[in-house]
């Protein structure tokens, strides 16, 4: 194109401009296998500029190489290098104040080292990890756009091989987009916060020509407890051996790979992996020279009857929600705030923690693995998302695809949850058993669950996603959004659920400090009062397997704007400095108590 012919103001007129970037995507079929893998870390400051317009869309902001502005030959409203540098990882709603609420597209750029280049003559090739970025992420290499990435909190990868020049001074660009939409996973409207930015680290791995995609080992979940089942996947439809080893059974398994994938399930009677007993084992997978290596817990979940098993046994799930947010991170969470909130759930007598509404931080689950607690992790099908949308439920089954794939290995997990109070429709019925479908064939080692509401007409405990769950979450809020408890004893009378059912949530606001009756809304004997009468009630019904009571720490939540909340959930048993209990904190940790000394009572008074 001459000079002449390029049309500057173009741009100005293209209302079709983001239609190029919505492929290809990047999703679970590009998952690296990262069991123990080291990348080369990507974090500190990048260079950032918020684009509430899209600009960088529309104009192409990518394609302008860096250069100082005595050599443009056009005027820019971009400058990549330029301008203010945010960390990463952060959420940019915590960085500066004016940034808070902002909810659109910002750039972030950095130079990175290409390495010997794609072209290598090995067939190395550079793979970029990103842990998270809220919402939808598009990547950029040296002016090329490379793919897009929906779902703000699982990890993407992108090979960036092709497109790398030898040597340092490639430009990576991530355009992250945290606008709420009605067709995302979550849609515009939910409970928390919405956070915005690369907020989980960001890395560069160096891998073989041939890697693991997937490389998991567990236990068959056939009662026996003596045979384990390898599952790999390599990144290329290639036919060789695969190596598993576990050295402290003095195991080392060929594993025959065809096409890219070798299964095989051998015997082997490892010690079991329990709350009470977290052992966890060195795995090492090696295919040619690629090899990962991988603690992991070997334990055995399954549902009898009205009843959940863990190695066989009967478990009631004394368990606590708790939402990924911090007053000074947001949602970054570091190991230390993890393992402050394991002490408090600790403290509380929980042996579960519902990890709401999104996947959290990976560092969970290996921190529960490591310290004995049993987890339910869920995907942000939540309230009233796009049912009848094909984009909305590919958006969340890759979600939940790429959750699975990221803790397939770790013991903790034992539920996956499908979805959060959504209304019994038929476009909600098809969405949800897909993912249920969806949710067994990755992962046919664990139990399914989703959070479900009730049918008000008979009042019961009935949805017709039940059948298809292994265990149903129940959300009920009698005592606070339904004045008094009645209601959840006619709900527990009326119902005879043929599985399982966990109270996946009830609760009450209290500000914490603020005192005052018990029938006095917003006060914390009012939110003890609701905990004594909530667990009065649940114990009485044989079906019930455990509850997990809304919540451990109040989170913001700007759809809250009382004098009590002024932009946060106050249903916390501590407050949002994770430090100041409330009352109620300590009514529930009396009730886990009493529930450990009755069963410990039972299990030694069995004959
Ligand atoms: C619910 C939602 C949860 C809310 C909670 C509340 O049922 O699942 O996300 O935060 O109620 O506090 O109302």
């Amino acid at each position: 194109m001459s000079e002449l012919a390029h049309d500057p103001f173009h741009h100005l007129h293209d209302e079709a401009y983001a239609r190029p970037f919505e492929s290809p995507t990047l999703g679970c079929a590009g998952v690296v296998a990262m069991a123990g893998r080291r990348g080369e870390s990507l974090a500190g400051p990048w260079n950032f500029t918020l684009d509430l317009f899209d600009e960088g869309l529309r104009q192409h902001w990518y394609r302008d190489p860096p250069e100082p502005p005595t050599a443009w030959i056009r005027p820019r409203d971009y400058d990549a290098l330029a301008g203010q540098t945010t960390p990463v990882p952060s959420c940019w709603t915590m960085q500066q104040p004016q940034w808070r609420h902002f909810e659109g597209a910002a750039w972030y750029t950095r130079l990175i080292d290409g390495g010997a280049g794609g072209a290598d003559g090995a067939g190395g090739r550079t793979v970029l990890r990103v842990g998270a970025a809220n919402y939808q992420a598009r990547v950029f290499l040296n002016g090329r756009f490379l793919g897009t990435h929906r779902g703000g909190s699982t990890p993407f990868f992108v090979d960036l091989t092709d497109h790398l020049h030898p040597g340092a001074g490639n430009r990576l660009q991530i355009q992250v987009d945290n606008r709420r939409e009605p067709q995302r996973v979550p849609m515009h409207h939910f409970d928390w916060f919405n956070h915005g930015g690369l907020y989980r680290e960001v890395e560069l791995l160096r891998l073989p020509a041939v890697y693991f995609r997937r490389a998991e080992l567990q236990l068959v979940p056939d009662g026996s407890f003596s045979r384990l089942r390898a599952s790999l996947e390599l990144s290329a439809p290639v036919d060789g051996v695969a190596v598993v080893e576990l050295p402290a059974l003095g195991l080392r398994q060929d594993v025959q790979v065809c096409q890219g994938r070798g299964t095989l399930v051998f015997e082997a009677r490892p010690e079991l992996w329990s709350p009470e007993h977290p052992c966890l084992h060195d795995v090492h997978f090696t295919f040619g020279p690629d090899r990962v290596s991988d603690r992991i817990g070997f334990r055995e979940i399954r549902v009898e009857s009205l009843r959940i098993l863990l190695n066989g046994r009967p478990v009631y799930l004394r368990g606590i929600c708790v939402h990924e947010d911090d007053l000074e991170l947001g949602k970054c969470s570091t190991e230390e705030d993890v393992r402050r909130r394991f002490a408090h759930a600790r403290e509380l007598g929980c042996n579960f923690l519902r990890l709401a509404h999104y996947p959290h931080h990976e560092h969970v689950a290996r921190i529960a693995d490591e310290l004995g607690f049993l987890l339910w992790e869920e995907i942000p099908v939540y309230w009233a998302i796009r049912f009848d949308d094909p984009g909305t439920l590919a958006d969340a089954r890759n979600q939940l695809q790429e959750l699975i794939a990221r803790d397939a290995n770790r013991a903790s997990v034992i539920l996956w949850g499908v979805g959060n109070e959504n209304a019994d429709t038929e476009a909600r019925y098809a969405f949800m058993r897909e993912l249920v479908r969806a949710a067994r064939e990755a992962d046919p080692t664990r139990l399914v669950s989703a959070a479900c509401l009730i049918n008000r007409q008979a009042f019961r405990i009935e949805d017709r996603l039940a059948q298809h769950l292994d265990v149903i979450g129940l959300n009920e809020y009698f005592g606070w959004y339904e004045p008094g408890f009645e209601g959840l004893r006619t709900l527990l009378a009326n119902s005879s659920p043929d599985r399982p059912v966990l109270i996946s949530e009830t609760g009450a606001d209290a500000l914490a400090g603020h005192h005052g009756r018990e029938d006095e809304l917003f006060t914390e004997e009012c939110q003890a009062r609701m905990y004594r009468g909530q667990i009065a009630i649940a114990d009485t019904a044989d079906y019930i397997c455990g509850m997990t009571p809304w919540l451990l720490y109040d989170f913001r939540s700007e759809r809250r704007q009382t004098v009590f909340n002024r932009g946060f959930n106050r249903k916390g048993l501590i407050a949002e400095d994770k430090a100041t209990r409330k009352l109620a904190f300590e009514v529930l940790a009396r009730a886990y108590r009493a529930r450990r000394a009755r069963e410990a009572g039972e299990a030694t008074s069995a004959p």
